[in-house]
């Protein structure tokens, strides 16, 4: 049975090895290059698409090799394309299912 002394250096080699596996992980995500253009992910607009220039015809921060609209502002989460806006919907003043835009008597 192990005493006290080996158990206590047996741990901290366990830690020692923990840590020094979460450094290099967190330092290899930090260095990565998913396309390898020589721009790290974390400030990367288009960190799947090689884009080493980084345009940004746009400024909408998703680069011009990723943005479906590259000359239209948009949000990512759009694929950089504008959102459109809802038509508004049309009015039916007397609720009978036609809109007062085609209804020959809106208020009938
Ligand atoms: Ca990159
Ligand atoms: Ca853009
Ligand atoms: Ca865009």
């Amino acid at each position: 049975m192990p005493n006290t002394a080996s158990r206590l250096i047996w741990c901290v080699g366990i830690a020692a090895i923990m840590i020094f596996l979460l450094c290099t992980h967190v330092h290899a995500q930090k260095d990565a290059d998913k396309d390898e253009d020589g721009i790290p992910d974390v400030q990367d607009n288009c960190p799947y698409s090689a884009n080493p220039d980084q345009t940004d015809s746009d400024k909408d921060s998703s680069g011009d090799a990723c943005d479906s609209c590259p000359y239209d502002f948009g949000p990512a989460s759009n694929y950089g394309c504008p959102e459109k806006a809802q038509p508004a919907p049309e009015i039916d003043s007397d609720k009978d299912g036609l809109p007062d835009s085609q209804d020959n008597c809106p208020y009938d």
